[in-house]
Order: structure tokens, then sequence, then C-alpha cells
């Protein structure tokens, strides 16, 4: 039973609201965490059977520290999303731990959470904390104590026979490390008795379940209306900052939690700065803008780009190079199946620029490898990338792997012609558009969760001019 009292984040009982009894987090029930953790001890299980014959096991994730803007102004708290995935506890300075008990043999395991201690004066400057009891009744763990406790379990940490599964390279918790976890990181080295856990959790993060890919939805659902919101808003010349602010606004009266992202508001010939996040141009009546932006509800992100004349109408020039992007973007989104890969879609998106490109005549025509070579240099990104709780989610898995169903990609091709390119014909010289939906993997067609989002031509100019 959750406690009737507030605790370090929302419950069912504070927050009905939010959540329905049984969630830790909104979307995602005690059970949905039992069972991620259960697969991640069946990985290491399958993991180990190649190797010796070690039978104990320890999983160690830290949570992150909170983060300060000044002194003692704390940003607002985000939880390091591996610990989170894990768990569903939201409280900084935590450590949840993972093991066999000795005759248990994976992948059983018990669950314990090691929390910040229940402290009124904390509680006066930072709000209700969960405390032991709490997280128990909350995240459905197996048992939690106060953090100072981990202390007590080091001793069996070091155990012969034992591997620790902890990211050692990248702690979460810098102090949390130094106090805990270095003395016992540096013994355990010398004997190869410490694995990493980055790489099991993300193969685990990689596929979503049915309740995840309804909490993607959500995320681009209110990302596709603030576009919608966004476009309809802004008239030439408008500020950047306007744009951002407006956007942002869009997101969180949707429900949004915040920003996925800082976003790139890029006006006229600043769109061709891939990572353009100053945002303080004023954009011109007859300019693009082109906005990278999404929001994160609920723990799970969207990510979404569309570039259009912020005057509400394209000009031929502009028309004729947002058609080609739109082209080649449709034409990896029907890609977008199981066995095919992002690799594979990277491919068709270059031969297809490459195409576009001299058609444009911005490419005049040599070898098909030249041209592949050069369309590198109008689209220096990749097609897409996995998306979930991060925006670029899960980096450590290849984009070479299958696509299979539960995956969830973007597929953002982009043309960006640089001011100065004089082999470019002068009216394209300037422009950059991409265009970015997200989508998911399924045995059928592709799910195109952002698909409210308007990206033909005709619905853009319709929403500009409302
Ligand atoms: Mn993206």
């Amino acid at each position: 039973m959750v406690p009737k009292r507030y605790l370090g984040q929302p419950s069912p009982y504070t927050h009905p609201h939010l959540l329905k009894p049984g969630e830790v987090t909104p979307g995602l029930t005690q059970v949905e965490y039992a069972v991620r953790r259960h697969k991640l001890m069946s990985l290491i299980k399958n993991e180990f059977k190649s190797s010796n014959g070690d039978s104990d096991h320890a999983v160690v994730f830290l949570s992150n520290p909170t983060f300060y803007m000044t002194n003692d102004i704390p940003f607002p708290f985000h939880q390091h999303n591996d610990f989170l995935y894990m768990c569903g506890f939201m409280e900084p300075n935590s450590i949840l731990l993972l093991q066999n008990k000795p005759g248990q043999t994976l992948p059983s395991h018990t669950a314990t959470l090691f929390v910040p201690r229940r402290d009124s004066n904390q509680e006066l400057w930072d709000g209700p904390q969960s405390g032991s009891d709490g997280a128990v009744a909350l995240t459905g763990v197996d048992e939690a104590f106060p953090v100072e406790e981990f202390k007590h379990v080091l001793p069996r940490l070091h155990d012969e026979g034992l591997t620790l599964w902890y990211d050692c390279a990248r702690p979460a918790h810098p102090s949390l490390h130094y106090k805990f976890l270095k003395p016992l990181v540096g013994s355990l080295t010398q004997g190869n008795k410490i694995r990493p856990t980055q790489h099991l959790v993300q193969r685990l993060r990689l596929i979503k379940s049915s309740a995840e890919l309804e909490l993607l939805k959500k995320a681009g659902h209110i990302s596709s209306n603030a576009f919608i919101q966004t476009m309809r808003s802004c008239k030439g010349p408008v500020d950047e900052a306007f744009i951002y602010a407006k956007f942002e606004f869009e997101c969180r009266s949707r429900g949004a939690n915040i920003l996925a992202y800082p976003p790139v508001v890029a006006g006229g010939h600043r769109a061709n700065t891939l990572h353009y996040v100053k945002n303080n141009q004023i954009i011109k009546p007859g300019e693009m803008v082109l906005l990278d932006g999404g929001c994160e509800a609920s723990c799970y992100v969207s990510d979404i780009t569309r570039t259009w004349p912020v005057n509400g109408r394209f000009s031929a020039a502009q028309e004729k190079l947002y058609q080609a992007v739109l082209e080649v973007q449709k034409s990896c989104l029907n890609l977008c199946f199981p066995g095919s890969s992002l690799e594979n879609i990277y491919s068709h998106m270059l031969s297809l620029i490459a195409k576009k490109l001299k058609d444009l005549k911005v490419l005049k025509g040599y070898s098909t490898i030249e041209l592949l070579k050069d369309s590198r240099k109008y689209c220096p990104h990749h097609v897409g990338h996995y998306l979930g709780m991060d925006v670029h989610d899960t980096p450590e898995i290849s984009r070479a792997l299958s696509l299979q169903p539960g995956m969830v990609i973007t597929i953002e091709p982009g043309i960006y012609i640089r001011e100065d390119d004089i082999a470019a014909p002068e009216e394209l010289r300037g422009l950059g558009i991409r265009i970015e939906d997200d989508v998911i993997i399924t045995e059928q067609s592709p799910i195109i969760i952002s698909a409210e989002c308007p990206k033909e031509i005709y619905d853009i100019q319709q929403i500009c001019g409302l």
C-alpha cells in the first residue's frame, strides 16, 4: 500500500490524475519494473554461461546527484535514465542493488533501494521525501534502507566468487562512487570481477513494451500539437526566442514535464548550423525557420523537425527544395520495417539525396560514387537514431542492427546549402531544410508517432494562414 502522505515523487494516492493504482511512474506498473529487473538478471545469466561457473552476481545502479545552477540553487532534478528504467525511483542520492542471495540462482534476485533518509530540515527546503518505507511501497522493490547503510553490504560485494555489474567508467553519481564503490572497484578490477551494465540495459531499453509505446505516442501527440500552435503564431519578422518560448509553452501546457533537449530554432541560413541553439536572431518575412524540438512527458520523449516559411507562403525555390526533402523522407519512411536497419535507410537516403541534388542542379553529374560522396556534404548527419527515454536513446546499439517490432527510431533527412556555395543555383543558397518524424517499427506498417504534425506544403500553408 502506498502511504497516504506526500512522497518524493507523484504517487497514485497523492496524484490520482497522473497515476493509476499500482503504477510507479505514469503508465508503468510495479509489475513492469519487476519484469525489467528479471530480464536484466536473465541477460546476466546468459552472458555468464560461456565463461566461468560463478553464480554470485550483484548489480549496482547509482541515481543522479542534484545539479546546481549556482550556489544552493538546484536545477530541476532529472533522474539518471538507466536507474529510472530499473526501478522508477525519482529521488537523487540513491542506489539500487540487485543480487542473488546465497543459494538463489539467477534470474531470481533481491532488489534493494538505498535512499535518502527522511530529514525534516531537508524537507523544509526541498519538499517531501519518500524515505525507505515510501520507496518500497511506491516502487515494489523487496526492501529499502537509508543510503548510509550501503556500507553494510560492501563486505559481501568483496566476496570471492562474486561478479559486480557496475558502470565504473562513468559513474552517474561521483560522490556516492567515491564514498562506497571506488575502493571496491579497485580490488575487483584486478580479479576481472567487474563488468559494465550499460550495454545490457540498452539492449532492454531498445525494445519498447506496449506501455512504453503508449507513452511515446503521448509525447509525440503533445509535441505535434505544439508545432501546430507554434506555426500558427509566428508571422515574420519574428524573433527565434519567441518561437522557442511558444513551443515550450505549448508543450508544457499540454502536460509535458520539460523539453527533451534545447530546441534548434534556426531562421534563414542559420539552419545550416546543425546544432544552432542560440535562438536569438530575427527571422525576416520570406525566410524559413527550422524548428527541431520535442518534449519529455512521463519519462519518454519525442524529437520532431519541421521547416516552414515564417510568412506562411513557400517561394518557388523554397518549395522546390522542400518538396525534394519531403520525397526523400517519405521514401525512407517506407523502409521502416523489420529486417531493415538505420544503416540501410541511411544508404537509401544518400542515394536519393544525390539524385535530388542532381535534379536541382546543385551537383553536376559525374560518377555515382562521386555524387554519393558529395551528397554527404549537403547532409552531414545520419538518417536517424533510436528514441525512447533519451532523445539519442541506446547509443551503444549499432545502427546496423536489424530493426525489430517495438523499436522506435527517427527519420530525419535534410539538405543544407551554404550561403557561399557558388556551385549551387543562387536561389537555393542559404536554405537548410530537415523533416523529422518518430516511427514505431511493427510487424505491419510502421506507426508514425508524429503524424499529426503537418509536413505537406498545402497543410503548412493552411495552418500558417489561419
Ligand atoms: Mn533527431
